[in-house]
């Protein structure tokens, strides 16, 4: 059976007939409630990551996604803030439940905290007749041909077909009180011949998929005419649902064909089904971090992928075209052209959403003052000069630089656990802007240490967990730590930000091939390395740690490098700490490669203890 058959069902469909396809269905494939491994039958396409599946992420996964502005990443999963967290200014709103908000932002801030407010409608702000969703001309009450009423309208009016997807249907599903949102939107319906004449008037709409009514998307009317047809939907329940080991079963417990998975559809609605893709379909963009996002997403001017990359590389000019159907039409010049042909009928939530994104705090990690960097090759590697890693540290033990360390903002170092013991603290210096330990440069600085953290699962025999907090000591009198010349390294948010085969950056003082002691800093390029157990079977922990090197061993870590940085640059240049320098059998050897503490995995460690607002560049 053609699994592109079964689902495009659009001939009416009686209980009976549903009934009798359950049952073959049921005969034919052995059911699997194993959301990613199908017990029987084909296995699940190439496109889709398995081993990713099983971390069931969604749209509130912050390793994979943004969270919305009026949510905050806590371990791993997008939480609601507090409406008070909210910008103050903006434009007063009325939900459709008749409650009216300062902003937009309070009104979703409000509603995520009791999303069951939505449904309540005792609210008295709409005077002027309320926005109303409604489907006809379906066989049940779940599906049909969607009808609106704008707040400032007096007639119902249908949508047009050409401006409705999956996105505006999840929405129109969820207005209406359908969890899982849309079912489909090919569904045919009886519908008047009067219906059928190609001028019915009709709204065009645009959601951005994070909307829980269709109240929040943007409505337009269009003075041209083109043909048309009339949106429709079938909203997804359980009982109507017909899972086959072939299709493919969102988070939120909904089958869709396993061939809309990695469309960058949201068809699942919790957009379960684009987060985990090694591709992606036809022309939607693939995230470095495994998402499907829908073409129009890219060079849009709002950055999709974690990584950013769907806003690089932009020609000047895409992203007015993308957006002159939406535009406001008080945004003169840009969008003459279409502004004459449309008129916007809603409060235009959109661009607030945008606004409200533009006001969240800003990190500033990663980014160095002189910006040109050069590519040549710790062993193998080649001098640095002075401004090249400003978040380079060197750690004293009793007068002799024993490790390197990370400068991550504030008064605070990453480093190796391995290097230091909290109770020897007194006995540090951290030695911050220095080239070369027998030729001091005048930038020089030394700070002294007031604490230090070791991970509390640290194991010295196996190097798990290889990862250490050392807090500086503020001067007299002063309040923030002073490190002239020295600029934080950005803290990884999500493993996803990376990926073997990236080049990546490793610094220190570690000895040079044949053991040569090395006295001015020194760096060199390495390639992130996948599947690293087969180079240390039984002693490499994926989650905890991450391999570079380079394929011939020419550049690695060594002696003395210890709990230095491993550091990445973004498509923007901004730089990551993805590792610390660890452990390796020998060094310079291609099939030992240099091990790291992969510092993604401790990321929540980290902002515990030096304070979320220091190290959290987005979804705070
Ligand atoms: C060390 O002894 C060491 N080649 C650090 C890194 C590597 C090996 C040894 C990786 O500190």
């Amino acid at each position: 059976m053609d699994r592109s058959v079964r689902w495009k069902v659009t001939a009416p469909y009686s209980s009976s007939m549903r009934l009798a396809h359950l049952i073959l269905l049921l005969l034919y494939f052995h059911l699997s409630s194993s959301r990613s491994t199908p017990a029987s039958g084909p296995p699940q396409e190439d496109l889709v990551e398995q081993k990713c599946l099983l971390r069931n992420y969604t749209h509130h996964s912050c390793n994979k996604v943004f969270c919305l502005p009026w949510q905050k990443c806590i371990e791993g999963t997008c939480i609601c803030k507090l409406p008070y967290q909210c910008p103050k200014d903006g434009t007063p709103v009325c939900a459709t439940n008749g409650r009216s908000y300062p902003t937009y932002c309070h009104q979703k801030s409000f509603e995520c905290l009791h999303p069951e407010i939505k449904f309540s409608n005792n609210g008295t702000c709409t005077a002027e007749g309320k926005f109303n969703v409604s489907l006809i001309y379906g066989n049940t009450k779940r599906e049909g041909i969607v009808q609106v009423k704008l707040v400032d309208q007096d007639e119902k009016m249908f949508i047009c077909k050409n401006s409705w997807s999956m996105t505006e249907a999840n929405v129109a599903c969820l207005h209406l009180g359908y969890p899982q949102g849309a079912r489909g939107i090919k569904r045919r319906f009886n519908i008047p011949i009067s219906l059928r004449i190609n001028d019915t008037e009709c709204l065009h709409v645009r959601c951005r998929g994070v909307e829980t009514s269709l109240a929040e998307c943007t409505f337009t009317k269009r003075r041209t005419k083109t043909p048309h047809g009339l949106a429709r939907v079938v909203c997804y329940t359980q009982d109507a649902d017909f899972p086959t080991s072939q299709s493919f079963q969102c988070v939120n417990g909904k089958h869709i064909p396993q061939e809309k998975a990695c469309d960058g559809v949201n068809d699942c609605g919790d957009q379960s089904d684009e987060l985990c893709c090694k591709e992606c379909r036809g022309t939607a963009f693939h995230c470095k971090s495994g998402v499907c996002i829908p073409n129009e997403s890219k060079c849009n001017g709002e950055v999709d992928c974690i990584t950013s990359e769907d806003e690089s590389d932009c020609e000047e000019g895409r992203q007015r075209k993308i957006h002159k159907g939406l535009a406001r039409s008080d945004q003169g010049g840009e969008t003459e052209i279409e502004t004459e042909e449309t008129e916007m009928l809603t409060p235009d939530m959109n661009s607030e959403i945008k606004r409200i994104k533009s006001l969240l705090p800003k990190l500033s990690c990663g980014i160095k003052r002189n910006t040109h960097t050069r590519r040549k090759r710790v062993i193998g590697g080649k001098p640095a000069e002075m401004g090249e890693y400003p978040w380079q540290v060197a750690i004293k033990d009793s007068g002799k630089i024993t490790c390197g360390g990370i400068y991550i903002g504030g008064c605070w170092i990453l480093t190796a656990a391995h290097c230091v013991r909290p109770s020897r603290y007194h006995n540090y210096q951290v030695w911050t802007a220095l080239l070369d330990w027998l030729k001091p440069n005048s930038e020089l600085a030394v700070q002294r240490v007031s604490r230090v953290i070791v991970h509390e699962k640290y194991n010295g025999a196996t190097y798990q967990n290889d990862i250490a907090l050392i807090e500086m000591r503020k001067l007299p009198g002063k309040k923030e730590c002073e490190l002239p010349r020295s600029i934080p390294a950005c803290v990884p948010w999500s493993p996803y930000l990376f990926q073997p085969n990236d080049s990546c950056i490793v610094s220190g003082w570690g000895r040079e091939k044949g053991n040569q002691k090395v006295y001015s800093l020194r760096w060199g390029e390495v390639n992130l390395i996948g599947n690293c157990s087969q180079f240390y079977p039984g002693r490499y922990y994926e989650k905890e740690m991450q391999c570079a090197g380079t394929s011939d061993g020419s550049i690695d870590a060594c002696k003395g490098d210890s709990g230095g940085p491993l550091v990445c640059n973004d498509i923007n240049n901004v730089t990551y700490v993805w590792g610390i320098v660890s452990w390796g059998e020998n060094c310079g050897q291609p099939e030992f490669p240099g091990v790291y503490t992969r510092v993604a995995n401790y990321f929540d460690w980290i902002s515990y203890h030096v304070g979320r607002s220091l190290v959290s560049q987005h979804n705070v």
